[in-house]
């Protein structure tokens, strides 16, 4: 693959304005337009519409009238569909790829994985709808009860800008594949890959099943959380943005689903192999730039090898090459925007007043040509587990460590924090390995190999993590309501 380190958007073919995309075409925004800029430049990529009330209303008023139609097409005839989205997917990755690094300053190399995992995303639930719902009825006295699975109708789902397609396609795949129409609201700091695949969609599904409004979250996002004519809720993002959205849906009795942030812990046990574990222990804190809620940031590490599993975690860490995001060779680029990038380095400053200890890092870094971005160092810091920095979300390339003895204390320090999103366990101790996932307050925990992400498997939180289950057919009964019709054969008696 050949190495670039800065793409123009005309190689890409950027369309000049992305306005929203309503009932299979791209509209002119009604309340104009703002820029959609390169995270590491500063570059201006494109326009993109800022979706106010009218282009919401428009885009409900649309997914509501396709629903019936989408709503009554075969399960076969959806699962063809949502196969063909994955498969344009497919065939417009690595244009696509290159998009979302310029719009989010990630690292290229890292969307081999999102890409990988959203076109499976779209062929998982293209497969799984057509099992799923089998026919279940049984005779009663004078007649049969028949359960049934029905759509909620019209979605509205909102997402964040840090995995965008892998975020577009845990939304919208369950929700298509159930029968129900979409109002997808993705964010304002990276949407280009998204608003390019629903043209692509457009050109596949019936007009109006997916609708997406870009914008800002308190304008576009909130006149679609407030919109009357919604039937269900989808979120991802901030613990304080999911709670509005639960409320919301609260006050108006809408079923909703939130995966909000994570602090997971990587615990490691003294019998591991620990070069092996530092590897995988540094890919926990890393990748995605660590701007993921699933990331492995808190390291608890048997005292046995502490010291070692340190002085090799730091050597580890100076080897992570921090470079120009389009660069493939790049493993650690810029954070999203400026506001995301000082309250990183903010955290850190927290760390240090709260007398923890940075190991390593610490630092923003300039790289050449990318001045506008915020590059930051992998940076690991020494802390006591109640400290801020090591029960706070920090969403950058930094992971706390703290040394463990006992393994009912090692648990105990694991699950004391408000989420409970993922988790790992290095050991070659099975028994040890399971007994501990167990006790583990998180919706995944991996043993062994950090973000190990496999179709089927539900994906969620606990705690403060979020309600609801995506990535597996969990997501399916999220996105569908049961009808029980109880028929006799005849009236009862006068
Ligand atoms: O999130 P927001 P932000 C965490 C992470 C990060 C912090 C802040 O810790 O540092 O949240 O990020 C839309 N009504 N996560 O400020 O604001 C918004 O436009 C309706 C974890 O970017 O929650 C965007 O589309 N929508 C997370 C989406 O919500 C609103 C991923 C997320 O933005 C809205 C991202 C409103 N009033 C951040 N306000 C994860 N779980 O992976 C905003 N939005």
């Amino acid at each position: 693959m050949e190495t670039l380190t800065q793409i123009s958007p005309n190689e890409v073919k950027l369309k000049e304005k992305y306005g929203p995309f309503i009932n299979g075409e791209s509209v002119e925004a009604a309340n104009g337009y703002i820029d959609a800029v390169n995270a590491a430049t500063g570059e201006v990529l494109a326009q993109i519409g800022r979706g106010g009330k009218e282009d919401v209303d428009k885009a409900v008023k649309a997914a509501r009238a396709a629903f019936p139609g989408w709503a009554n097409t075969t399960i076969e005839e959806r699962s063809a569909l949502i196969n063909k989205i994955a498969d344009v997917l497919e065939e417009n990755q690595e244009r696509l790829k290159l998009i979302e690094c310029m719009d989010t300053g990630r690292a290229l190399h890292e969307f081999d994985l999102d890409y990988k995992l959203a076109i499976y995303q779209f062929r998982y639930f293209a497969s799984a709808i057509l099992t799923h719902y089998e026919g279940a009825s049984r005779p009663v006295e004078n007649g049969y009860l028949i359960t049934k699975k029905e759509p909620l109708g019209v979605c509205a789902q909102i997402i964040p800008w840090n995995v965008p397609m892998i975020m577009a396609s845990f939304k919208l795949a369950p929700a298509l594949a159930a029968g129900n129409t979409v109002v997808l609201k993705p964010a304002e700091d990276a949407c280009l890959s998204v608003m390019e695949l629903a043209k692509l969609i457009g050109d596949i599904l019936p007009k109006g099943v997916v609708n997406v409004v870009p914008g800002y979250g308190t304008e576009a996002g909130q006149a679609l959380i407030d919109h009357p004519d919604i039937d269900k809720l989808a979120f991802t993002g901030s613990v304080g943005v999911g709670k509005l959205v639960g409320k919301t849906a609260g006050e108006r009795i809408l079923p909703v689903t939130l995966e909000l942030g994570g602090k997971a812990p990587h615990i490691v046990f003294p019998d591991v192999d620990i070069d092996r574990a530092v590897e995988n222990a540094t890919l926990g804190y890393t990748f995605f730039n660590g701007e993921s809620c699933i990331l492995g940031t808190r390291l608890l590490v048997h005292d046995d090898i502490y010291d070692e599993f340190v002085e090799k975690l730091i050597e580890r860490a100076k080897k992570v090459k921090i470079g120009p995001p389009t660069d493939r060779s790049t493993r650690l680029a810029s954070i999203i925007n400026k506001k995301q990038g000082e309250r990183v380095l903010n955290y850190f400053e927290i760390a240090k007043q709260e007398g923890a200890k940075i190991l390593y890092g610490g630092n923003r870094v300039t790289v050449p040509g990318h001045e506008h971005g915020y590059f930051i160092e992998p940076t690991i810091i020494e802390a006591e587990p109640n400290m801020r920095i090591a029960q706070e979300e920090i969403f950058g390339p930094a992971a706390t460590i703290s040394r463990w003895k006992d393994i009912e204390e090692v648990i105990e320090i694991a699950n004391n924090v408000e989420y409970g999103l993922a988790a790992g366990i290095m050991t070659t101790d099975l028994e040890k390995a399971l007994e501990t996932a167990n006790k583990i307050e998180a919706g995944s925990v991996w043993i062994n190999s950090y973000f190990n992400f496999q179709s089927g498997a539900p994906f969620g939180g606990y705690k403060n993590s979020g309600v609801g289950r995506e990535y597996s057919k969990e997501a399916l009964d999220a996105y569908s309501q049961s009808k029980t019709i109880v028929a006799a054969y005849q009236l009862p008696p006068a």
